[in-house]
């Protein structure tokens, strides 16, 4: 069933897309799982038809559009519902400069709320010295970036030497992520942490207060 939501969200076809996670949600999937193996397919496979010279960016944002709403109106309020009581800790996140993509990141930032963490978004398009700021204001346990292209990944480097310039590297624990990063990218720029999708950065930032 979640490969036809991925081929109804390729196709850019919104009610279809639709009514097959109402279906998935009615036979038992959980919401999560509906995002991930659904709709993010979904995404890859737009990208793809994109890179082909078969989309263009009216498309991307048909089909942004359609995640979102779909997210928003069917699947938040069922993971949301799932809130655990104890916080856990308290992340700063962002995307880096230059970058706007920010699907990912909002649920990575639901997924850690839900599970106990103090989320401080800061939104897309973030200049390394905004990050900066926000370790000094709100002094969180992980601070975690994300980026989409893989001109802007480079940006992670420059946010983590921003970090060490400030004195505050060694205060906060880093966590990135985002379709072009990598286990070996993260080393490389000297991150604590890599997640490859929402659950694992739950997992990974829990890890990363032990
Ligand atoms: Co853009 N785009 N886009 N785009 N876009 C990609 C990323 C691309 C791979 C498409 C492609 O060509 N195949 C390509 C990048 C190529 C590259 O760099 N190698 C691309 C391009 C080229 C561009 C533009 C340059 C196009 C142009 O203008 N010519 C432009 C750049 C704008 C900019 O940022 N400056 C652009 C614009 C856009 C839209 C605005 C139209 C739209 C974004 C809307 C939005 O986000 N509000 C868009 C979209 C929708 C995509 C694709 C199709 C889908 C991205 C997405 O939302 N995926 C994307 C194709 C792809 O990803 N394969 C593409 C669903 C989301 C749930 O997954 O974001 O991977 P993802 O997040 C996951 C994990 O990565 C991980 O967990 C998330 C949840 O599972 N994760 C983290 C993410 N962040 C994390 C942080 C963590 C841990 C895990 O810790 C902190």
């Amino acid at each position: 069933m979640l490969p036809r939501v991925s081929s109804a969200l390729a196709e850019l076809d919104a009610e279809s897309t639709r009514l097959l996670v109402e279906e998935a949600l009615k036979a038992g999937c959980d919401a999560l799982e509906v995002a991930e193996r659904g709709l993010r397919p979904g995404m890859e496979e737009v990208g793809k038809r994109f890179e082909r010279g078969e989309y263009f960016l009216p498309e991307l944002m048909v089909a942004a559009d359609i995640f979102n709403s779909v997210m928003h109106s069917l699947l938040l309020p069922l993971i949301e519902g799932r809130r655990s009581g104890s916080r856990t800790g308290r992340v700063v996140i962002g995307t880096v400069r230059g970058d706007i993509h920010d699907i990912g990141k909002n649920l990575v930032a639901v997924m850690l709320r839900v599970n106990g963490f103090e989320v401080v978004d800061l939104g897309v398009d973030v200049p390394p010295e905004k990050f900066v700021e926000a370790v000094r204001t709100y002094k969180p346990d992980i601070l975690g970036m994300s980026a989409l292209l893989t001109t802007t990944m480079l940006e992670m480097k420059n946010v983590i030497d921003a970090l060490k310039s400030a004195g505050l590297r060694d205060k906060v624990r880093v966590i990135v992520g985002g379709a072009p990063v990598t286990e070996e990218y993260a080393r490389e720029v000297g991150a604590d942490a890599y997640a490859r999708d929402a659950v694992e950065a739950v997992e990974k930032c829990r890890k990363l207060l032990e």
